[in-house]
This record gives structure tokens, sequence and C-alpha cells, in this order.
């Protein structure tokens, strides 16, 4: 199939939904004119990344949750991809009827239908204001951990899964997904250019991390995946680019030139990622679960007694 990730530039706080939904709009117009059929929108892709603000008000918190989805606001997008018959992932701030927050994920299909959930599991960042930092990171402030696992889609002729941004860097998530045979990893992210607690790293190494990730969780699992950021500078604030898609190899074929609005296509065959998972990670035939205990029975770090 023909994949667009749809990477995004900057949304300023005072962007609104219409705005914006408008710019998601021309994308999937593009993507329709590439013949495209699935395409990957971002994290939080209806607003800017509103983490990095301290925010006490409730009703400014509010404004940037969705009570339903589809909306007033996001309902045009939904129908423009129907008309068009392109599937799209679609990231954005979910406060359910029970007044619970989640980082959350869908997966749409060709027909409008949503047939996929996700909602971030790996939060990080902090809870309090933190004056340490050169800017906050507040997930932890906003959301509370997923709870619905890392669950995976047939569909699109393939098997389909998901995951947000910072979940990319923990290989738990890359082999849950694998273990249920993902074929292709869709994920959107919003990754600040520098890190907010060490001023040496910046985009350089940032990017390194980012493509390591990526290409470490597709090569080991044998899956396609497709990665798109959200990026460029909002309210002052630098967010890294580099939305890609890499093969089952580990190889990335395609990759955003800019940081704004911006198509990366490429045409991803599901079948390619039958070699690696019959062969050097055939899970069934290598994987010692024996030894593996301390992945899910231990959290932390425990260090070796002292001598
Ligand atoms: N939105 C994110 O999850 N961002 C993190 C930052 C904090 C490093 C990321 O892993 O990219």
């Amino acid at each position: 199939m023909r994949v667009a990730a749809a990477q995004s530039g900057p949304i300023q706080k005072a962007d609104s939904r219409q705005a914006v939904v408008r710019r998601m709009i021309d994308l999937l117009d593009r993507a329709k004119a590439q013949r495209c059929d699935l395409v990957v929108f971002t994290e939080l892709a209806l607003t800017t990344f509103f983490p990095r603000w301290h925010m006490t008000d409730p009703a400014e918190v509010d404004a940037c949750f969705e009570r339903e989805m589809p909306s007033a606001a996001t309902r045009p997008l939904f129908e423009r991809a129907r008309e068009h018959g392109i599937a799209f992932h679609l990231g954005y701030a979910e406060l359910t009827p029970e007044g619970r927050r989640f980082n959350t994920a869908i997966l749409v299909d060709r027909g409008g239908r949503t047939i996929g959930k996700y909602r971030k599991v790996h939060l990080p960042g902090h809870a309090e204001f933190d004056p340490a930092r050169s800017f906050q990171h507040l997930e932890k402030r906003y959301f509370e951990p997923g709870d619905l696992g890392f669950p995976v889609w047939r569909a699109m002729g393939g098997i389909l899964g998901m995951c947000i941004c910072n979940d990319r860097r923990w290989p738990e998530t890359w082999r849950v997904l694998g273990l249920q045979g993902v074929e292709m990893v869709v994920l959107g992210y919003n990754t600040p250019s520098v890190n907010s607690q060490k001023p040496g790293e910046g985009p350089q190494q940032r990017m390194f991390q980012h493509r390591l990730s990526l290409q470490a969780g597709a090569y080991q699992n044998s899956t396609w995946v497709v990665a798109a950021a959200k990026c460029g500078v909002e309210d002052g604030h630098p967010l890294m680019g580099g939305s890609m898609i890499v093969n089952p190899d580990g190889e990335v074929v395609a990759e955003a030139a800019t940081l704004d609005d911006e198509l990366v296509v490429a045409d991803c065959d599901l079948d390619a990622t039958a070699f690696g998972k019959q062969t050097v990670f055939d899970f069934a035939r290598h994987r010692r679960v024996e030894h593996y205990g301390r992945i899910t029975g231990q959290t932390g770090v425990i260090l070796p007694p002292e001598e």
C-alpha cells in the first residue's frame, strides 16, 4: 500500500481547530493526488504541544482536549478522507465522558469508521512545575497512562499497530507489537529539538536517537514503521522534524525535507515483513522467555549486591 506520513508544521496556541483541520484536509488532498491509501497524522495533531505549558485554569486545560471524535471541528476531516477513500491515523487529547484524560490515537478506515484506538502508555516528563527545566514537559500532569495495552488490528490487508512518540524509545513497545505479528507500526510525535534538562543535547543528537529507535524497532520486529512529526517553532519552542518511513530491514526509505506541513510517501509491501519474521526474528524458534522474567516482573533497576 502507498502510505504518507503527514508531517505537521507548528501549531500556535492561538490557532483554531478549524484552521488546523483545513491544513490537514490540504494534506489529505495532496495524498489523494499521490494515490495514497493511508495517511498518518501526528501526536496531538489538533493543538500546540500544550504539555510544555503549566496551566492552572481548568477551562484552559479542557480547551486542549476533545470530548468526542469526530467533533463538529474534525468532522470535515473524516468526510474528506471518506470521499477520497483514504484511511488515516490521528493523534489527539481525549477527555472521556467519565472525565479521564489520555494522549490518544485512532485508526480510521477508508469508509470513515474508527476501527482502532490506542492510548499512550509511556508518558514522559513530570506532573508539577519544574523550575530547573528550560521548558516544561507536563504529560504526567495532563494525562493518565494508557489503559488499552498495545493492540493490533487487521486492516489495509495487513496487521497494523500504533504507538505514540515516547513509546518509540522503549523496546517493550515494539516487541509486544511484534509478538502479535505486526506488519506496520504508525506513530506521531512532538519531540523538542533540545533536551530541557541537558542543554548540550541538541537537534543532531536528538535526531540520531529518533532514527536509532525507529530503525531498531523496525528491524528487530521485521515491520514497517511510519512516523509523523509535529515540528518547527511552536510559541517560541522548536520541535524537531524527521518524519520518516522505515522498512522491515531497518532502512529509511523516505524522509521529510522540511520543518513544515509535508507528505512523506512510500510504497510499503507488507509481504516484505515475512522474511525477517521467518528467519532471524522467528520468535517461536529463537526467543528464550525463561530468561526474560525481569522484563515484566521488575520496573526499576535492581543492582547486584556490593562485593
Ligand atoms: N511527546 C513526547 O513524548 N516527547 C518525548 C520527549 C519528552 C523526549 C519524546 O520521547 O520524543
